[in-house]
């Protein structure tokens, strides 16, 4: 997985912290605080906002010896898990999660996300769909008014391989815009996801119903997930470049 894409630079130090690095440490860490409590079942998410949500994670099972149990959204999330010690646990045994938190690559005014910059969305689409509170942090650049704003990617499609052809040509012929096959840093080949599958990153010309465009997307053979989350997520943290930070 590309989740884990920003690992080596997620804590450079303090002096060397970026604006947005730092940003993403108060907003993962704002969020542990408020919502985390004893004896909960916790989905982590993918990426490098998650990162500093679980260090606090971490701190506060120490100190306040919280007993909590961990569900990955991913590989990395898995490896996260166990680099800190945390319990790790699975949908098999735990499949009623209380509290999922995860990243996102943007927000927009109606808490409608995308996800899946990383590569993770469909573990992360089952987790947070079975947690009963869906908590999401970020940093002030992934805050905007209308999906596709802030965000130039396009939107992730997690594909079946051999669909990839036909599913890029039916979501283009559908509702225009280009779509790419996303391939790996060095152009060696796709990328191939925890899942064993593709992504197809769809850049759309224009806002869309995104709900309806969500489901009609899902509903094409071959499509396994996409990075829409619409209607999920119940708040957004976003860490501020003046160290402060807003809820939505
Ligand atoms: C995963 O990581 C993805 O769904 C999302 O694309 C990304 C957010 O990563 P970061 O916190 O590094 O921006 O959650």
């Amino acid at each position: 997985s590309t989740g884990a894409r920003e690992a080596n630079s997620v804590c450079p130090g303090p002096s060397a912290m970026s604006k947005a690095e730092e940003a993403k440490k108060l907003a993962g860490r704002a969020a542990v605080e408020n919502h985390v409590r004893n004896n909960q079942v916790l989905g982590i998410g993918s990426g490098s906002t998650i990162v500093h949500a679980v260090q606090r994670i971490a701190e506060r099972v120490k100190q306040e010896n919280l007993n909590l149990v961990c569900i990955p959204t991913s590989f990395q999330a898995r490896q996260l898990i166990l680099q800190y010690g945390l319990t790790l646990s699975d949908l098999d045994r735990h499949p009623e999660i209380d509290l999922a938190i995860d990243g996102a690559d943007e927000v927009d005014a109606d808490l409608n996300l995308i996800k899946g910059g990383g590569g993770c969305l469909t573990q992360e689409k089952i987790v947070a769909g079975n947690a009963s509170r869906f908590i999401v942090i970020a940093d002030f650049r992934k805050d905007s008014k209308n999906l596709g704003d802030q965000w130039h990617k396009g939107i992730p499609i997690e594909v079946i391989p051999m669909a990839y052809v036909p599913v890029s040509r039916t979501v283009t012929q559908k509702f225009g815009g280009v779509i790419e096959l996303r391939m790996a840093v060095n152009k060696a080949g796709p990328v191939v996801t925890d899942n064993g599958n593709f992504i197809l990153d769809w850049k759309f010309d224009r806002v869309h119903k995104w709900s309806e465009v969500n489901t009609a997307i899902k509903m094409i053979p071959g499509v396994v997930d996409t990075g829409l989350f619409i209607n999920m997520a119940e708040r957004v943290y976003f860490g501020m470049q003046d160290g402060s930070v807003n809820m939505r």
